[in-house]
């Protein structure tokens, strides 16, 4: 997939999201003026890195959810000078409880073997699912550097402090599952919520809504984000660093908390999301869509939550 006719043509689709922005230059150093333009030419040739550095994380190889494939692809499709892996790469955890490894999750290891040995600095800072690299840090496997956690500077000269972010999870265990609760359960709360009270009734105790009580915890896991992100953005601020990225909640953002810049480059489980530093320092959110079909899959971007 070398050809660069192919990859012009794959550029001037446009078939990745812009979902988020972060422009904290003044707008005249624009090289175009927003709206996703395609990249120049020379910029998808072999001499250059398309970016200067990429962010993935959460990709749980070894889990029948990881989306290995189009990560593959996006890999393919995506050189820069820096990748960082930020966690929960490998998920050590469910393999120790099901062994699944199909061929694709090898490709993965295998391009990233190669991204190292062609040049481009991979490096790997383990989550909670990895842990078991933990044991590793400071080695160096096959070109990629494995570390506790490190610091990118942005062409800009921002430092970000480049962490998975499972320290900081305090609280979310018990309000976990309910994050991967779909709708479809909503039938089952309320039917459970049926026999429940009518228990209740027969006990002499009065009616209790079950699915109230359900919204109230799900209201407590979006607290628990917004309390991750600004625990994360705090201990940057506080070892002096302009910003964070970190990975682990599996919710890509992109936003400043008192001052403080917070970067989730979200997961490959369900938002195939990457954060990416331009050239020129400006960071950028990308959701890939896929290859086929760019036109009708492009997302439509999202305002800020
Ligand atoms: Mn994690």
């Amino acid at each position: 997939m070398a050809c660069s006719a192919a990859a012009r043509s794959v550029a001037s689709a446009g078939w990745l999201a812009r979902v988020a922005t972060q422009d904290l230059r003044e707008d005249g150093l624009a090289p175009e003026g927003g709206g996703g333009g395609p990249e120049p030419v020379a910029d998808m040739a072999r001499d250059r890195p398309r970016f200067r550095a990429i962010f993935i994380s959460d990709i749980h190889l070894g889990t029948p959810g990881c989306q290995a494939g189009p990560l593959l692809d996006f890999l393919r499709e995506h050189q820069a000078e820096s990748l960082y892996l930020i966690g929960d790469i490998i998920d050590g955890w469910q393999l120790r409880r099901r062994w699944y490894w199909p061929q694709a999750h090898n490709d993965v290891v295998q391009k990233l073997l190669r991204q190292a040995r062609k040049g481009c600095r991979v490096v790997f800072v383990p989550g909670n699912h990895d842990e078991f690299a933990r044991g590793f840090v400071g080695n160096n496997f096959g070109g990629i550097e494995v570390v506790e956690d490190a610091v990118h500077t942005t062409a800009d000269g921002r430092r970000l402090w480049i962490t998975h972010g499972d320290y900081f999870d305090g609280v979310i265990q018990c309000a976990k599952w309910l994050a991967y609760v779909g709708d479809h359960a909503y039938e089952f709360t309320l039917k459970l919520n049926r026999h429940i009270n009518s228990l209740r009734a027969r006990l002499g105790l009065p009616y209790w809504s079950l699915s109230a009580y359900l919204k109230h915890k799900v209201k407590k896991a979006v607290n628990y984000v917004s309390d991750f992100e600004s625990a994360v953005a705090a201990e940057a601020r506080r070892r002096g660093h302009q910003g964070v990225v970190c990975g682990h909640i599996h919710h890509a953002e992109i936003r400043e908390i008192e001052g403080t810049l917070y970067c989730n480059d979200g997961d490959w489980v369900e938002s195939r999301s990457a954060l990416v530093e331009h050239h020129d320092g400006r960071l950028e959110l990308l959701f890939w869509q896929g290859t086929q079909g760019e036109a009708a899959q492009r997302k439509p971007a999202v305002a800020e939550a």
